[in-house]
């Protein structure tokens, strides 16, 4: 069973005890515990990102609780929160709710099987969030990165860019006659050539390179710290793995050729901002067309 993290900010050293003693009944499931004894340090910890859950007190000294979940909420913290409060039904409680408490427990009646219920269903709530994310953000046919993610990792890296005066290029490919592929072999052969070629780019990415599918036949990859030269040389394998191992076709062993197009733009040589970036990378694309297909131009 993996270890799942609990974090409990709470100034009450006997409070912490209570709950790390309780968190021990679960049925064969480790949870780590980590105790916060200040605002402070509560805040921190839950910022690093790394519980599955966190149970607020809502005295802590000078500051309370209600304030902790609007700071962490504010700085984009997603981990569910479940309040401590001293007594039941106080207007606290709804607060707490309003604030995006996930649920409330009143201290000095918490049992075992309530922390374990409530623990169970902030789990539940942080794994379908993650799942709503990832639907969100890639597309479901390759896995790949959607558009809307990639123009958002591609405006957050031209600042970056902007900012610390660093090099990063923009790909962007485009199956060739494509249609004609779905003419001949079908849609869903079409779609299998997209998933192997999404395969296929992967294997040259580095962890820091992003790849997206752009649009229809079209893909995307984002190289930080690559010039145009070096980011040229990638897309050129690139063509290379495309077009140098067949691609196998459903019916009895066949196989088909397939080749990509390639353009190439570079920050900040061929623009200085994202669109003009995009508008680059599709002009060398739309001469790698025009001269031929099957190549890279920057
Ligand atoms: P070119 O070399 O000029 O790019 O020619 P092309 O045939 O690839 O270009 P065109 O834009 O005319 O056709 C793109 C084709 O890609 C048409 C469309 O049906 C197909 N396509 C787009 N998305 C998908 C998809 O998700 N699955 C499949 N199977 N085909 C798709
Ligand atoms: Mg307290
Ligand atoms: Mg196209
Ligand atoms: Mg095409």
């Amino acid at each position: 069973m993996d270890s799942r993290k609990l974090l409990l900010i709470d100034d009450d050293r006997l409070q912490a005890r209570i709950v790390q003693q309780q968190l021990k009944a679960f049925h064969g499931e480790v949870y780590a515990f980590e105790w916060a004894a200040t605002y402070e340090e509560g805040l921190q910890r839950l910022l690093s990102g790394e519980h599955t859950a966190c149970l607020l007190d809502f005295q802590l000294g000078p500051r309370d609780g209600l304030e902790l979940i609007r700071e962490a909420k504010e700085a984009g913290c997603e981990v569910p929160i479940i309040f401590l409060t001293a007594e039941s039904s106080s207007s606290i409680d709804i607060e707490a709710m309003n604030a995006g408490a996930l649920d409330y427990l009143v201290k000095g009646e918490i049992s075992a099987s309530m922390l374990e219920r409530s623990l169970r269903y902030a789990l539940k709530l942080s794994e379908t969030l993650a799942e709503l994310k990832r639907l969100a953000t890639h597309d479901a046919l390759t896995g790949l990165l959607n558009r809307r993610e990639f123009n958002r990792i591609l405006a957050e890296e031209t600042e970056r860019a902007k900012r610390f005066g660093r090099d990063f290029s923009l790909v962007l490919l485009d199956l060739d006659h494509f249609k004609s592929v779905n003419d001949t072999h079908g849609h869903p052969a079409g779609d299998a050539v997209l998933r192997e070629t999404a395969r296929r780019l992967g294997g040259l990415m580095r962890k820091v390179d992003r790849l997206a599918r752009f649009g229809g036949e079209e893909l995307a990859v984002l190289l930080v710290e690559l010039d145009a030269e070096a980011a040229r040389k990638l897309a050129t394998r690139i063509v290379e793995v495309v077009h140098g191992t067949p691609y196998p076709l459903d019916e009895d062993g066949k196989e088909l050729t397939v080749t990509i197009s390639a353009g190439v733009a570079a920050m900040p040589h061929h623009a200085t901002t994202a669109k003009a970036l995009v508008q680059a990378a599709d002009k060398a694309l739309y001469a790698a067309k025009s001269n031929g297909r099957d190549r890279v131009e920057v």
